[in-house]
């Protein structure tokens, strides 16, 4: 754990969220600024700063993490019309929280992905 982390704080449940779906390696809770209807965001519990350095770090957890995705979004009743998963990656793509995140978003037409 990193105390300076918000979502290791999250996971250590210092700070509240509305959970979803947890494993015993996951969790899944509400983003905190909704873009769609349904908008969740799928961590691991143990601390990664982004994406490649968890495919690079711990690839079992990659797998358990995609899974994860897969049950918010079947959960969220996602599959029939199709949502976005998708992980900002770095100062470019706008990621501000550094503990890898994947954003589950759905629940009406999005739109192409970079309107
Ligand atoms: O996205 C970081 C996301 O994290 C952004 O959509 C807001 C969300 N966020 C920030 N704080 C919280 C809390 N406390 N609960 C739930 N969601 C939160 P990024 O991909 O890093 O730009």
């Amino acid at each position: 754990m990193d105390n300076d982390c918000l979502f290791c704080r999250i996971v250590a449940g210092e700070i509240p969220a509305t959970v979803v779906h947890e494993t015993d390696t996951t969790l899944a809770f509400r983003d905190i600024d909704p873009k769609a209807p349904v908008h969740v965001l799928v961590i691991p519990k143990d601390h990664h700063p982004d994406v490649v350095a968890l495919a690079r770090d711990d690839p079992a957890g990659s797998a358990a993490l995609l899974a994860s995705a897969a049950a918010v979004a079947e959960a969220e009743g996602l599959l029939t019309d199709g949502f976005r998963l998708l992980f900002n990656t770095g100062g470019y793509a706008g990621q501000e929280v550094f503990h890898v995140h994947a954003h589950v978003v759905g629940g009406a037409p999005l739109g192409p992905m970079l309107a």
